[in-house]
């Protein structure tokens, strides 16, 4: 790749360089994933608990047709307050690139960029995959595809619950991509601790992972992602009967108004927000740290 196809700042090429430990963090659950003014917040917040957790934060985004592994503040509040800034997945990345334009990076686009550029850990909120009444509409997010073909660790609290969880974990055994249960048994629920789905392997250190990730090294063959499954704590999750009762309502509203693709997550996301009195997205957000935490964490015992 030229070396202006993808820019790693400063801090992060060093970092990668001197084999420090490194946390990719994506920039859609900023960009479309969060209300205004608060995802500026989120965005420097989620940043600092990497450094916390002794690692160094690369916030992936192309600004102005450039792919950009680690932001700097300017560029980090461009992607939060610019309402040009695109949704970018990784079939994306190559007419955003060469149109010149600006975009948050989705999970399978960070996961990609990051991967190119040497990162091995990756945190992000819930992944996309196969969505409710997907017979109809084949709606599945890229996120799966591109997961199965990359040799990154995603820190997540499982997958959106707006989605068809146990179709989504059929379709994660189909591609090849690994799961493990972060001290449980059960797949988490994104909002909610538990998606009521089990998990064949359970692991109960950062230690652990990056022993998982070693031995992933070590056998080599086709690269695919390890999902480490790390659930929102029962005290911070969403209550499940409210989240069922609005879940439902929203997925209604959304086929009543004919939203489609790339709108769909969005949509779901804020429409829950709104409906819960903002109780959704406290959960959103605590499972989000939690897991850039734990990132962070397995990072470091790399
Ligand atoms: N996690 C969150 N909020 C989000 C997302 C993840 O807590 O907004 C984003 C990720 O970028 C993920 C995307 O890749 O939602 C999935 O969108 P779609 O279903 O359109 O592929
Ligand atoms: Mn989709």
């Amino acid at each position: 790749m030229p070396e202006t196809t993808v820019v790693l700042s400063e801090e992060v090429r060093e970092a990668v360089a001197a084999r420090r430990p490194v946390v990719a963090l994506e920039s859609t659950i900023i960009a479309h994933g969060l209300p205004r003014p608060r995802n500026l917040a989120v965005a420097g917040e989620l940043e600092a608990l990497v450094r916390e957790g002794g690692a160094v934060p690369a916030t992936v985004a192309v600004l102005d047709g450039v792919a950009r592994v680690g932001l700097d503040k300017a560029a980090l509040e461009r992607v939060a307050v610019d309402p040009a800034v695109r949704k970018l997945g990784h079939r994306d990345l190559a007419p955003a690139l060469a149109a010149g334009v600006s975009g948050a990076t989705t999970v399978s686009a960070t996961a990609f960029l990051a991967a190119r550029a040497g990162i091995r850990v990756f945190a992000t909120g819930g992944l996309g995959g196969v969505h409710r009444g997907w017979t109809e509409t084949q709606d599945e997010s890229a996120d799966l595809r591109l997961l199965a073909r990359t040799r990154i660790a995603v820190v997540c609290a499982g997958v959106k619950s707006i989605l068809d969880v146990p179709a989504t974990l059929q379709r994660l055994e189909t591609l090849g991509v690994g799961v493990l249960g972060y001290r449980t048994q059960a797949f988490p629920g994104f909002y909610l601790t538990s998606s009521g789905e089990p998990v064949d392997w359970a692991v109960d250190s950062p230690e652990e992972v990056a022993a998982v990730i070693r031995a992933q090294d070590a056998l080599g063959g086709p690269e695919s992602a390890l999902i480490v499954a790390n659930p929102v704590p029962e005290d911070r999750q969403l209550d499940p009967v409210l989240h069922d009762r609005v879940l439902a309502a929203g997925l209604a509203e959304c086929r009543a108004r004919d939203v489609t693709g790339q709108a769909v997550t969005p949509f779901l996301l804020e429409y829950l927000t709104r409906e819960t009195g903002g109780a959704s997205l406290e959960a959103n957000l605590a499972a989000v740290r939690g897991n850039v935490s734990l990132a962070a964490r397995i990072a470091a015992a790399r």
